[in-house]
C-alpha cells in the first residue's frame, strides 16, 4: 500500500473544462454516460481515477475503443493515446443498493444520494479525481418520477422532460467551474420546505430544504439559521451567495454531519430536523453552525477550493473559524469559546499524542478519510484565529478579501492564504507558516519576576514542542499570548498582546507600581499548554476578577486539575477546600450577571481534560477523584444547590440565550443534587415537569451518572415515549452506552437487536458504540479489557461494511502507550490481531499500523 506525498504534487495532466453527465437511475444496475472534454496541461499519460466500477463503453472523439486502446487496473483507467484535446465518453455501471460505505452514489430508504467528498466522484466514474481539475458539469437525472419525485444536482435546473418510456428526465446546468468532490445527485421523495432570501445587492435566491416525508415542520429552524448565516457572511466579509438556488437535503445515512456541494448540500438529518419536544438546546446550536459552516463552504471551498488534500485545512481551518465567529455572534461568545476550547485540550492534544500525529497540512496521506481530523478541523481554526489575533479583525478582513479576489475560481494552497493575509496587511509571516507544517502541541512555560524598586515587571517565556510520531525536529512558532495583569485595586487592570517567536524571550513592563497577578492566555490566544506557577487561592481570584469570561472559567479549571493532581500523586482522594466551597456558595447564591457563564464555573472538568495532562493517564484515580468531588459538592452544598435551582423558576421552553443559560444553570445543580439524600425525588421531579428534550435528558443523564435506582424506570419511559422519533432514539441508545456499571455489556448487546438499529446506519452505530467508547469511561477502560475487546469486534466487524466509519471508531483504541501496563498489554494485543487480519480498508489499516511499534 503506498501513501501519497506532498511534497510528489505534479499539476495534473489532462484538465477536463467540460464535464456532462447522464445517470439512469436503477437500484442494482444505475448507470452513468459521462462525457469528458479534455485539453492537455503538461506531460504525461492521461490515467483516470476509477473504483468498484463496471466499465460499458469507451468512446474518444466519437470512436468505440477497444482493449487495446486502454489499460484498466483496480482502481484506474489509463487512456493510451488521448491526443491533446478531445471528448472522452465513458458509461460505467454501478451497484448503489450494494453499496453501504455511503462513498459514491448509494441508495438508503428508498433515496439515491451521493457522497463524493474526499474521492468518491471515482466510484461514479473514471475521472481525474483531483480538486485541481475543475469543470463546469451538466447533469441530466432519468428515473420514475412516480416513485422518486425529486430529481436533484448542482446548479440551476434547466429542463424537465416527459420520456417516452414513462421515465422523467431532470438536467441541471452548474455554472461554477468545479472539481469532482462537490458533484452532488438526490433522487427521493421528500417533503420540501421553500423560502427566498434577497441577497444585499438584491438579487433574490429560492431556498429549498428537502426533507424526509411528515417532517416539514422539524425544518423551520434550520431554514431560519440558513438566513441568519446569510446575512451574516454578508455583513461581516462582504460576502454573498451566487447561484440562483440554494438546496438542502437531509438523509438518515450519511458517514459526517454535511456536505456543502455546490448549490445541493446534503445533511444528516440529525443537522436539519429539529423541534421543541425533541431538540435540545445543544441540538439547535449544532444545527445553527452547521448549517452556517456549510453555507460559508461556498465561498471559503467551493469558490477558492484546494489544489489537493493536504491543504484540507485551506478550506476545513478557515470555514470553522467563520462559523465559530458566527455562533459566537448569534450567542454568547464566551460558552463558544469554551466550548472550542475544550475540544482543542480534549480530543485535538490527544491526537496530537497519538500515533495519528499530523500537522493541519499533513505530509503524507494513506487513505484521506483518515485525514478529517480535529487537528485538520479545529487547531487549523485555531491558526486562522491567531492570524486574526495577530492581524487585528480590519487586517485580518482585508487578507481575506484579497485572497478571495485573488483566487476566486482556483484551486489553491495554505500557503496563498498565508500571502494574501502577509500582502494585505504588510506584517511578515514568514514564521507564522510553520504552524502549517509542524504538529505536536507547544508547551510553554511562563516566569515573572517584579522589582519593586524600578517598578519593572519582568515575564520570561519559553517554548518547546515535545516530539511527535510523526516529527522529530521542532521549531520555535510565533504565537500570541494575550494577557491582563490584575493590580490590587479592584477594576484596576491592564491587557497586553504578546507575540512570542523565540525559543526564550523576556517582555519587560516599566512603571508598574506594584506586583500584579497575571491572567495568561486569555481567549485561549494560541493552542499551547501552559505551566504556571500559581498558588490555588490566586486561580480562584483570577476566577472572580478577570475581565475575560474564559480566563475566569480556565481559572477554575485549572485550580481543579491542581487539587486532583495533588491527589493522584499522593495516592489519596482529593479533599473539598473551605475556600473553594465558599466561593460556590457565592456564585449559587448570586450568580454572576452572565449565569452561562456561572453554570460553566460550577463544572468540574472531564475525564478527558484531565487525562490529558498526564502522560500515562491514571484512569482509575481521575475517576474516582471526579465521583468523590461530586459527591464532596453535593454533600457541601446541599442547601444552596436546592435554593439556587429552585430560585428560577422554569420558563416556558424557548431556543435563546437567557433561556439556554437558565437550562444549564439548574441542570448543573441537578447534577450534584442527585448525589444528594433527596437525588431520586428532584431528578423524577425534574425529569416529569420537563416541557423539553434538555431538561429531560438533564433528569436522565443526572440519575445514570448518581447510579439513582429510578433511572432504568425513567429511561424506559422516555424510550416508549419517543419511539417513533429515530432522532431522539439516538439519545436514549447513547444513554443506554453509558450506563456506568457491568450490566452496559448485555444492554449493548440489546441496543443491536432493536428494531431501529442497523450496521448500515452510521448515526445508530455512533449512538451506541461511539457513546460507549467515548463517554463511558468507566466501563470502555476496564482494567479487564473487556470495553477495548468489545470495540475491537465492533471495528472487526464494521470494516467491510463501512471503512469510513470503522476507522473512526477505531481511535480511542490507539493511544495504548498513554495507559498502565496492564491495560498496555491489553490494547497492544487487540491491535495486533486486528493488523493480521486479512482484507483490512486501507482506513482501518493506516491507523492500526501506524499504532504498532
Ligand atoms: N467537507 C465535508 C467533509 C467530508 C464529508 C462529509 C460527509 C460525508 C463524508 C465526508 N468526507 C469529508 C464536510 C464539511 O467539513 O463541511
Ligand atoms: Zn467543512
Amino acid at each position: 500500500r503506498q501513501p501519497k506525498r506532498l511534497a510528489d504534487y505534479q499539476p495534473p495532466s489532462f484538465l477536463v473544462s467540460k464535464t456532462d453527465l447522464s445517470f439512469e437511475l436503477d437500484p442494482t444496475a444505475t448507470r452513468v454516460s459521462a462525457t469528458l472534454t479534455f485539453q492537455r496541461n503538461g506531460a504525461g499519460i492521461m490515467i483516470l481515477d476509477g473504483q468498484q466500477l463496471k466499465l460499458i463503453s469507451l468512446r474518444l472523439n466519437g470512436q468505440m475503443l477497444t482493449d487495446k486502446d486502454y489499460r484498466l487496473t483496480e482502481d484506474s483507467l489509463e487512456i493510451v493515446k488521448p491526443g491533446n484535446s478531445g471528448v472522452l465518453e465513458i458509461v460505467t455501471e454501478l451497484n448503489p443498493d450494494q453499496n453501504s460505505a455511503l462513498e459514491g452514489l448509494y441508495l438508503a430508504e428508498g433515496v439515491y444520494c451521493t457522497q463524493c467528498e474526499a474521492e468518491g466522484f471515482r466510484r461514479i466514474t473514471y475521472y481525474p479525481d483531483r480538486p485541481d481539475v475543475l469543470a463546469v458539469f451538466t447533469t441530466t437525472i432519468i428515473a420514475d418520477s412516480s416513485q422518486l419525485p425529486f430529481l436533484l444536482s448542482n446548479g440551476n435546473k434547466v429542463s424537465e422532460t416527459l420520456l417516452s418510456d414513462g421515465r422523467t428526465a431532470v438536467k441541471w446546468h452548474d455554472p461554477f467551474p468545479k472539481p469532482a468532490y462537490l458533484f452532488a445527485l438526490v433522487a427521493g421523495d421528500f417533503d420540501c420546505l421553500t423560502d427566498a432570501y434577497v441577497t444585499a445587492s438584491g438579487r433574490q435566491v429560492s431556498l429549498e430544504f428537502y426533507v424526509q416525508k411528515g417532517a416539514l415542520s422539524r425544518s423551520h429552524f434550520a431554514m431560519a439559521a440558513l438566513k441568519r448565516a446569510m446575512h451574516w457572511d454578508e455583513q461581516r466579509f462582504g460576502l454573498e451567495y451566487d447561484l440562483d438556488r440554494y438546496m438542502v437535503v437531509a438523509v438518515d445515512f450519511f458517514n459526517m454531519g454535511a456536505m456543502e456541494n455546490k448549490g445541493l448540500n446534503v445533511f444528516n438529518s440529525k443537522y436539519v430536523l429539529a423541534d421543541d419536544s425533541s431538540a435540545t438546546d445543544q441540538d439547535y446550536f449544532n444545527i445553527e453552525s452547521i448549517i452556517g459552516h456549510e453555507y460559508f463552504h461556498n465561498w471559503t471551498g467551493n469558490r477558492v477550493t484546494c489544489r489537493d488534500w493536504f491543504q484540507l485545512s485551506l478550506k476545513e481551518g478557515l470555514t470553522v473559524f467563520r462559523d465559530q465567529e458566527f455562533s459566537a455572534d448569534m450567542g454568547s461568545a464566551t460558552l463558544n469559546r469554551i466550548e472550542a476550547v475544550k475540544l482543542i485540550r480534549t480530543a485535538q492534544f490527544a491526537e496530537d499524542a497519538s500515533p495519528m500525529a499530523h500537522p493541519i497540512r499533513p505530509e503524507q496521506v494513506l487513505e484521506m478519510n483518515n485525514f478529517y481530523t480535529v487537528t485538520v478541523y479545529d487547531k487549523g481554526a485555531e491558526v486562522i484565529r491567531m492570524l486574526q489575533t495577530i492581524l487585528g479583525k480590519t487586517g485580518f478582513n482585508a487578507g481575506l478579501k484579497c485572497y478571495l479576489d485573488r483566487h476566486d475560481g482556483q484551486a489553491v494552497t495554505c500557503d496563498d492564504f498565508v500571502q494574501a493575509m502577509q500582502d494585505a496587511t504588510g506584517q511578515d509571516l514568514t514564521q507564522f507558516r510553520r504552524w502549517y507544517s509542524q504538529s505536536g502541541t507547544p508547551e510553554v512555560k511562563v516566569q515573572e519576576h517584579y522589582d519593586a524598586t524600578s517598578a519593572r515587571l519582568t515575564l520570561k517565556l519559553h517554548q518547546h514542542t515535545p516530539v511527535t510520531a510523526d516529527q522529530t525536529i521542532k521549531q520555535p512558532l510565533l504565537m500570541p499570548m494575550r494577557i491582563e495583569l490584575l493590580f490590587s485595586n479592584a477594576g484596576s487592570s491592564m491587557r497586553q498582546l504578546l507575540l512570542l517567536s523565540n525559543e526564550e524571550q523576556e517582555f519587560q513592563f516599566d512603571g508598574i507600581h506594584e506586583q500584579p497577578l497575571i491572567v495568561w492566555l486569555e481567549d485561549f490566544s494560541a493552542p499551547v499548554k501552559l505551566s504556571t506557577h500559581y498558588q490555588p487561592e490566586q486561580l480562584l481570584l483570577i476566577a472572580g476578577r478577570a475581565t475575560n469570561g474564559f480566563a475566569r472559567w480556565d481559572a477554575m479549571q485549572q485550580y481543579w486539575s491542581l487539587l486532583i493532581s495533588k491527589a493522584v500523586t499522593g495516592g489519596l482522594l482529593p479533599q473539598l477546600p473551605a475556600e473553594l466551597v465558599s466561593l460556590f456558595k457565592q456564585l449559587l447564591q448570586q450568580p454572576l450577571a452572565d449565569i452561562a457563564l456561572t453554570a460553566e464555573l460550577l463544572a468540574l472538568p472531564d475525564f478527558d481534560t484531565l487525562a490529558e495532562q498526564y502522560t500515562e493517564i491514571p484512569v482509575d484515580a481521575l475517576l474516582s477523584c471526579l465521583a468523590h468531588l461530586t459527591q464532596q459538592l453535593a454533600e457541601a452544598l446541599a442547601i444552596e444547590l436546592t435554593a439556587c435551582y429552585q430560585r428560577f423558576d422554569s420558563i416556558a421552553y424557548h431556543y435563546n440565550e437567557q433561556g439556554v443559560a437558565l437550562r444549564a444553570l439548574k441542570g448543573r445543580c441537578l447534577h450534584y443534587l442527585a448525589f444528594t439524600n433527596e437525588g431520586e425525588h428532584w431528578v423524577n421531579q425534574h425529569y416529569r415537569q420537563a416541557d423539553n428534550m434538555t431538561d429531560q435528558l438533564t433528569a436522565l443523564k443526572a440519575a445514570q451518572y448518581a447510579e439513582l435506582a429510578t433511572s432504568n424506570s425513567l429511561l424506559e419511559d422516555f424510550a416508549k415515549r419517543y419511539q417513533h422519533n429515530v432522532q431522539v432514539m439516538d439519545k436514549y441508545f447513547s444513554l443506554v452506552a453509558t450506563t456506568p456499571n457491568d450490566a452496559v455489556f448485555t444492554h449493548l448487546d440489546r441496543l443491536t437487536q432493536h428494531s431501529l438499529f442497523s450496521w448500515k446506519n452510521p448515526n445508530r452505530v455512533r449512538a451506541v458504540f461511539g457513546a460507549f467508547s467515548q463517554r463511558n469511561a468507566k466501563q470502555f477502560h476496564r482494567a479487564d479489557g473487556r470495553g477495548y475487546q468489545l470495540l475491537a469486534q465492533i471495528v472487526t466487524k464494521l470494516d467491510p461494511i463501512n471503512p469510513q466509519l470503522a476507522a473512526r471508531l477505531l481511535t480511542p483504541l490507539l493511544s495504548w502507550q498513554r495507559y498502565d501496563q496492564q491495560r498496555q498489554h491489553l490494547l497492544a494485543g487487540l491491535l495486533k490481531a486486528l493488523a493480521a487480519q486479512a482484507s483490512l480498508s486501507n482506513d482501518v489499516f493506516e491507523k492500526v499500523s501506524k499504532s504498532l511499534p
